[in-house]
């Protein structure tokens, strides 16, 4: 959304536009590095034997010579990618939206752009188009995809600090972008990056936005397309965070990795557990935000099988307990709670409880606003719980032990309430 420059940020129709209704009902996305430093599998080896290790960095991290990170494309050949598994994964894991790394800050195009020959096509024996198959892919499946392009760019000789005719940089980032919304289908997610870099301009960043806009209306914009204020898209991007109080007037999304990298490296086998990435999720959902965790496929084009398996693990929470994350978001009812993380759909309340209690220990709601409880049960097995008024709020008492060790969620029916699935 735009303002005025000079002005104050306004909140914008971003939080009720049925535009951004698919978006903010989905809460869980995947996101996608890959690109030719992908090819390094994170380890650059200098001429003098050293070893440099980086994921998606690697060329500035590592120093690597402009020449020699060219040439590296010429033994890119990710055959084994496949688009159809892929979304799969995605689907898989309970994820409605795929963003893919279209263009990182090296500059290098994952599709046979016409603007340049730094591309997939032109440099790399693959040739394939990997955003050509993901659309494919994805529309079958039913997922929704989205395009990250990074306005930074180390390649183009335009592009670079102290260049001569930025201007001709930025006519043909417009053209690349326009081929991405025209080429590929509904582009249900533009997500630009490093616009922080001079001499990336607010001005420019709100002409680029206007110009996403009149191609592609439907699709969401990311904040790293300009500057607050001026051109700052439809949702903020925290970026490997979760903010502890996100509410400040916009839509956001929480990026994160999967292990410690975006970008595939072999050596990185920090991969958070599935409970974690549940917990993650369900707490971003509580906030009303959206959570696009990433995965970094290999130089084969294969997303790491532990990647995989660690998604498909939150995918099989959300089987039984989707309704607490899906068109679900913040309640002002009650206070967050030290045993898990409370949710609201309308009139129903989802208890996400990470510490179940022993039988007859109370799980304690406190009401910040007045409500009944007109009804309680667990998602996973339909068992009743008792509700009991209490002080400052209710008490809930459900019986045995946990249905799910990561978070096994109570459905509550309240009333009367105004339906309300985001807010502040
Ligand atoms: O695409 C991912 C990052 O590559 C990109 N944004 C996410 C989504 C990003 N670009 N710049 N930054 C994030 C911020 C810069 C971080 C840095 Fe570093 C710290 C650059 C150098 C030190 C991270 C750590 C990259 C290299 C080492």
């Amino acid at each position: 959304a735009q303002a005025a420059p000079g002005r104050n940020y306004v909140p914008d129709d971003a939080f009720t536009s049925s535009r951004t209704q698919w978006w903010r009902d989905a809460h869980f996305g995947m996101f996608m590095h890959f690109g030719l430093y992908s090819a390094y599998r994170g380890e650059y080896t200098r001429p003098d034997g050293t070893v440099c290790r980086d994921a998606e960095w690697i060329e500035r991290q590592c120093a690597i010579p402009a020449a020699t990170y060219e040439a590296k494309a010429a033994s890119f050949n990710p055959s084994s990618f496949d688009a159809s598994a892929v979304i799969g994964a995605a689907k898989a894991a309970g994820q409605k939206y795929l963003v893919i790394t279209a263009k990182h800050h090296d500059g290098f195009a994952m599709w046979p752009t016409a603007v340049n020959n730094w591309n997939i096509r032109d440099r790399t024996p693959f040739k394939r188009d990997i955003l050509a198959e993901l659309a494919v892919a994805a529309r079958a499946q039913g997922v929704k995809l989205g395009f990250y392009y990074s306005i930074w760019d180390w390649h183009d000789p335009d592009a670079q600090p102290g260049g001569s005719n930025y201007a001709a940089y930025v006519t043909r980032m417009k053209a690349q972008v326009r081929e991405l919304l025209t080429n590929y289908g509904d582009i249900a997610v533009m997500w630009f990056d490093g616009e922080w870099e001079a001499p990336w301009t607010a001005q420019q960043g709100a002409q680029l936005e206007d110009y996403v806009r009149t191609l592609s209306p439907g699709t969401i914009v990311n904040n790293r397309v300009g500057t607050r204020g001026i051109a700052d898209g439809d949702f903020g991007t925290p970026e490997q965070e979760i903010p502890a109080t996100p509410a400040d007037g916009q839509l956001w999304e929480s990026c994160m990795t999967v292990n410690d990298h975006w970008g595939f490296a072999a050596y990185d086998t920090n991969y958070k557990s599935s409970a974690t990435l549940t917990r993650n999720l369900v707490g971003i959902a509580a906030s009303s935000g959206n959570y696009l965790l990433n995965v970094g496929p290999d130089e084969r084009g294969v997303i790491p099988s532990t990647a995989v398996s660690r998604l498909a693990g939150v995918g099989t929470w959300l089987n039984t307990n989707g309704a607490a994350v899906y068109g679900a978001g913040y309640t002002g009812l009650v206070s967050k709670p030290s045993w898990g993380v409370v949710s609201r759909n309308g009139n129903r309340l989802y208890a996400s409880v990470y510490n179940w209690p022993s039988s007859g220990t109370p799980l304690h709601l406190t009401a910040r606003a007045p409500f009944t409880i007109t009804g309680a049960r667990v998602l996973a097995n339909g068992a009743a719980v008792s509700v009991t008024a209490s002080g400052d709020g209710y008490d809930l008492r459900p019986s045995g032990s946990a249905p799910d060790s990561t978070a096994s969620v109570i459905a509550l029916d309240i009333t009367p309430t105004t339906a309300r699935s985001v807010g502040t």
